[in-house]
C-alpha cells in the first residue's frame, strides 16, 4: 500500500494511526502541501479531491480518510478499528465523525487561507475562528467521555476514535489551546501518545518532517 500524506495534515496523520493500528505494511509518499502539489494535475490525476490523504492498493487510489479508515476495517478484519458490539461502534462513531465532520473541516486550511486572503480577516480573528470551532466539538466530547466513565482509550484498545482525536488534539495544542479542563480528553490523549501506533504516526517522525 502507498500512502500519500503530508506530515502535518491531520487527516494523513489519522491515517498512518490506523493503518499502524491495524499492522498493515505501507509506503509513505509525501505531498508538499506547501508548494500546493496536492492541486497539481499529476496528483489530481490520482485524487481528483486534490488533498491528502490517499491511499493506494493494487494500482487504485481511494481518497477521504473517513471512507478509507471504515474500509480499511471491512478489508482487513484484523485488529478493527471499531467494536463488535453495535452500540459501542456508534459511540465511536459518533464521537469520531463529530470531529471529522464539525471540528476539522471549519478548520482545514483552504479554509483558514481563504478567510484570510480572500475575505481579509485579520489574524486576531482567525485565531477566535479557530479557538471557536475547537471549543463547538472538544466541549461536548469531553461530556461524553465524562458520562461515560471511560479508562485510557474509550473501550480497551484505541481505535477509530483515537485515531482522529488525537491529530485534532496535536492541532490544538500547537495552537495553545487550553485543554487542562478536559482531563477525560488529555487522559486519552497521554495514553495515545505512549503507545507505538502513534509514536511512529507522530508529524515529527515523517519522511517530510523538517525535523525527521
Ligand atoms: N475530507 C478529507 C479532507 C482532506 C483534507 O482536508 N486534506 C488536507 C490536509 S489535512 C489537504 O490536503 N489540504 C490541501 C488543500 O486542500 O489544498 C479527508 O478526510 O480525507
Amino acid at each position: 500500500m502507498r500512502l500519500y500524506a503530508y506530515y502535518r495534515s491531520s487527516t494523513s496523520y489519522r491515517l498512518r494511526i490506523a493503518l499502524n493500528l491495524k499492522g498493515l505494511d505501507y509506503e509513505v509518499v509525501p505531498v508538499d502541501l506547501r508548494s500546493n502539489e496536492q492541486r497539481g494535475e499529476d496528483f489530481r490525476a490520482l485524487n481528483p479531491f486534490a488533498g491528502v490523504p490517499a491511499l493506494e492498493l493494487n494500482g487504485k487510489v481511494h481518497a477521504q480518510s473517513m471512507a478509507i479508515m471504515e474500509w480499511l476495517d471491512e478489508r482487513f478484519a484484523d485488529r478493527p478499528l471499531l467494536p463488535s458490539d453495535v452500540e459501542d461502534r456508534f459511540h465511536a462513531r459518533e464521537l469520531a465523525y463529530a470531529i471529522a465532520t464539525e471540528l476539522h473541516a471549519p478548520l482545514n486550511l483552504p479554509v483558514l487561507q481563504y478567510l484570510k486572503h480572500e475575505l481579509g480577516h485579520s489574524q486576531t480573528e482567525i485565531d477566535a475562528w479557530y479557538s471557536n470551532w475547537l471549543a463547538k466539538t472538544l466541549e461536548p466530547l469531553e461530556a461524553r467521555l465524562a458520562a461515560r466513565g471511560s479508562g485510557d482509550f474509550l473501550f480497551n484498545a484505541p481505535g477509530m476514535f483515537e485515531a482522529v482525536l488525537i491529530p485534532q488534539l496535536y492541532n490544538a495544542r500547537r495552537f495553545a489551546f487550553e485543554l487542562s479542563a478536559m482531563p477525560h480528553l488529555c487522559r486519552i490523549e497521554s495514553a495515545c501518545l505512549a503507545h507505538p501506533a502513534f509514536i511512529a504516526a507522530h508529524p515529527d517522525t515523517q519522511p517530510d518532517s523538517p525535523k525527521h
